[in-house]
Formats: C-alpha cells, sequence, structure tokens
C-alpha cells in the first residue's frame, strides 16, 4: 500500500505534465522519495489558490505554481521552485533517511547565468504551449493567450518577431546549452542527479511537452549524447503523482 502523503504538491493542468518550474518540484519530491500527492490546477486557478493558500495579499508576479503543502506538523505552505527545493532539504533530511539534493543553493546562479536561454526557449515554444501543452476545457488556454498577449502580441507570431525565426532561435539554442554540453562531456550519464541537472532537464521536458518535434531537435542540438546523459541520469526521478 502507497505510504500516506507528507506533502501536497500542485502542478498545472494539461495532457502532459509541462510547466518547468512544477517539473523542478516533482524531481525533488521523487529524489528525495517522499510520499505525496498531486493537485492539477486549472491556469486560471493559480493566483486565486495562492490567495487561498499563502497570502491574500500576494502580488501577481509571486502568485505562481509550484506550491507545496506540508502536511505533517508543522504545516507550511510555500510557493517557488527554488526554496521549495531548500525546505524540502530542511524538513526531510538526509539523518532521517531522505537522499539529499545537491547543488540546490547553487541554482540561483546557474538560473542567472542561463536567462538568455530561457529567453530563447520562451520565444521558440509560446505558441506551441498554448496550441499543445494547455489543458484545452478548463479555461487555461484562454487564460494563458489573454494575459500573454497583452505584452507580447500575437503569440502566433512571437518566434518571428522576437525570436528572429525558427533557424535564427535554434541557433541561438546551440550557442545557450554550451554549459551543458561541457558539464555532460565529462560524465557517462549514469550518476546521481543535481539539482542542476533537474534544472536543465525541467527545461527539456516543457519544450518537449510543448512541442515534441521541437524535442527532439534539441535533443539533437548538438548531435551527440549531450541530452540523452542529461535525461538518463533524471529519468528514475520523473513519474509518481502527475508524472510521465
Ligand atoms: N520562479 C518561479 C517561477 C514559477 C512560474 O513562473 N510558474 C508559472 C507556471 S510555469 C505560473 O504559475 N504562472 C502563473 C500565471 O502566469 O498566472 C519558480 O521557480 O517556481
Amino acid at each position: 500500500m502507497a505510504s500516506e502523503p507528507l506533502v501536497r504538491f500542485y502542478d498545472l493542468s494539461g495532457p502532459k505534465p509541462w510547466s518547468p518550474a512544477c517539473w523542478r518540484t516533482r524531481y525533488a519530491l521523487n529524489f528525495k522519495h517522499i510520499p505525496y500527492e498531486c493537485v492539477k490546477l486549472p491556469y486560471p486557478a493559480v493566483k486565486p489558490k495562492c490567495r487561498e493558500l499563502l497570502s491574500p495579499t500576494i502580488e501577481d508576479r509571486d502568485a505562481t505554481v509550484p506550491i507545496i503543502e506540508i502536511l505533517q506538523e508543522p504545516y507550511v505552505v510555500l510557493n517557488d521552485s527554488t526554496p521549495i527545493a531548500e525546505l524540502l532539504s530542511e524538513r526531510f533530511p538526509e539523518k532521517d533517511g531522505y537522499p539529499e539534493i545537491k547543488l540546490v543553493k547553487e541554482v540561483e546562479k546557474y538560473e542567472e547565468e542561463t536567462i538568455f536561454r530561457q529567453r530563447a526557449i520562451f520565444r521558440w515554444i509560446c505558441y506551441d504551449v498554448w496550441k499543445n501543452a494547455l489543458d484545452d476545457k478548463d479555461g487555461s488556454r484562454e487564460y494563458f493567450k489573454t494575459t500573454r498577449e497583452v505584452n507580447l502580441g500575437s503569440l502566433e507570431t512571437i518566434t518571428e518577431r522576437r525570436g528572429g525565426g525558427d533557424a535564427a532561435v535554434y541557433e541561438d539554442h546551440k550557442v545557450q546549452w554550451l554549459g551543458l554540453k561541457e558539464r555532460m562531456a565529462k560524465e557517462d550519464g549514469t550518476g546521481e542527479p543535481s539539482y542542476i541537472d533537474f534544472f536543465d532537464a525541467s527545461l527539456f521536458r516543457y519544450v518537449e511537452a510543448a512541442n515534441a518535434e521541437k524535442g527532439v531537435r534539441l535533443m539533437n542540438l548538438y548531435e551527440d549524447d549531450t541530452f540523452t546523459k542529461l535525461m538518463n541520469k533524471v529519468k528514475p526521478y520523473e513519474g509518481g503523482p502527475g508524472g510521465i
């Protein structure tokens, strides 16, 4: 029998798990073998759920998923994937049998250093997220389109307008993932994943869930085993409630 959940994890709805920030929390929960349940929220429900659980006055920009509730005493609720990983380390420590995730603190700097990569991804797949990754019956697609198009204009033409077209954005990816390529060149793809590996893998899963063909192209970005090694490392931690 499965153990009683110790954590409730809020992810976004959609045919497949796709939100990169939520992927990071799923990887962390699975890596630490913490029993949890997963609640999938429609996009328009994210801000109301944050106001209900976190604070009625939370700023719009901070009202995001993932959110976790720790169900055992003392009860805690928190959102934002890196603080969540830190909290999980604190509440489920190695001395109690929960494996420690390496390089959690280092991810903040890594995220800053790779900000252009995240921009390249967004420009490449924003329209695909709307078209393929979101639930088409629970209001998520309408919400995403309306909230993004206010600032970005038509989602359909973002790659063209802001990324310089598909070929240009793909060339940009070749530059933006070089750090991963160098890291994986020193590994055989069988070692223990760090939180930085989970961060990179979450972005790969994001692209793949938005557009399977772009997922294949990213996998083959360097025509080598960079992404195969990365995804082999994280594979054991992708199942569980709401996973794949
Ligand atoms: N820095 C945050 C980012 C979280 C984030 O941007 N989540 C998106 C989904 S991927 C969200 O909840 N957006 C809510 C909205 O746009 O209303 C983290 O790492 O958790």
